[in-house]
């Protein structure tokens, strides 16, 4: 009889315990970019540099960008789509980024254009368009995680995972009846 509460007890706490150990992976998600990864953020060679950057990663806010620069060669500028097209920087968006490297923090959604400003930079490519998405959570995570496993019980525990509990729970009577 005590081996039966034995096992029937450690039923219970495979039952609360699954369920605890599935909620644990659950973490904030922000993501760092480094605008033109190894390039950092130059006059491109090739003037399609940082469009194809762009178009490969994903953005959201809260995401940041670093714009690696040494001072004084380049500077990072916020403008408009139109200013971003034209490559003029007479409208600036926020502050205008002339010590390197620049970290930008995103924080609304929507797109964003950013330009150098110096020289021919723009012209030769130095320009960088992104869209930002709401969220950086993807949506199997973004439910809240759920409260923490409730004192051990029949009633709470049974419902989380009733499968092996009640599979686990039929083999320890059927090993009961058949040895007693
Ligand atoms: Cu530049």
């Amino acid at each position: 009889m005590n081996m039966m509460i034995n096992n029937m007890f450690s039923c219970l706490c495979l039952s609360a315990v699954v369920p605890f150990l599935m909620s644990v992976q659950n973490t904030e998600a922000q993501s760092v970019f480094v605008v033109g990864d190894a390039t950092g953020w130059t006059t491109p060679q090739d003037s399609s540099t940082y469009q194809s950057w762009a178009s490969d990663n994903t953005f959201a806010v809260g995401d940041i960008l670093i714009f690696n620069f040494q001072t004084t060669q380049h500077n990072v500028v916020q403008v408009s789509e139109e200013s971003y097209t034209s490559c003029t920087s007479s409208n600036p968006i926020g502050t205008v980024y002339n010590t390197g490297p620049v970290n930008v923090t995103l924080n609304r959604t929507g797109q964003h254009y950013y330009i150098c400003s110096i020289g021919q930079h723009c012209t030769r490519g130095q320009k960088l368009a992104i869209n930002v998405l709401a969220s950086a959570v993807p949506p199997s995570t973004a439910t809240p995680p759920p409260p923490p496993p409730p004192p051990m019980s029949l009633a709470s525990t049974f419902s989380p995972s009733p499968i092996p509990f009640i599979f686990i729970c039929s083999l320890v009577f059927v090993f009961f009846y058949a040895h007693y």
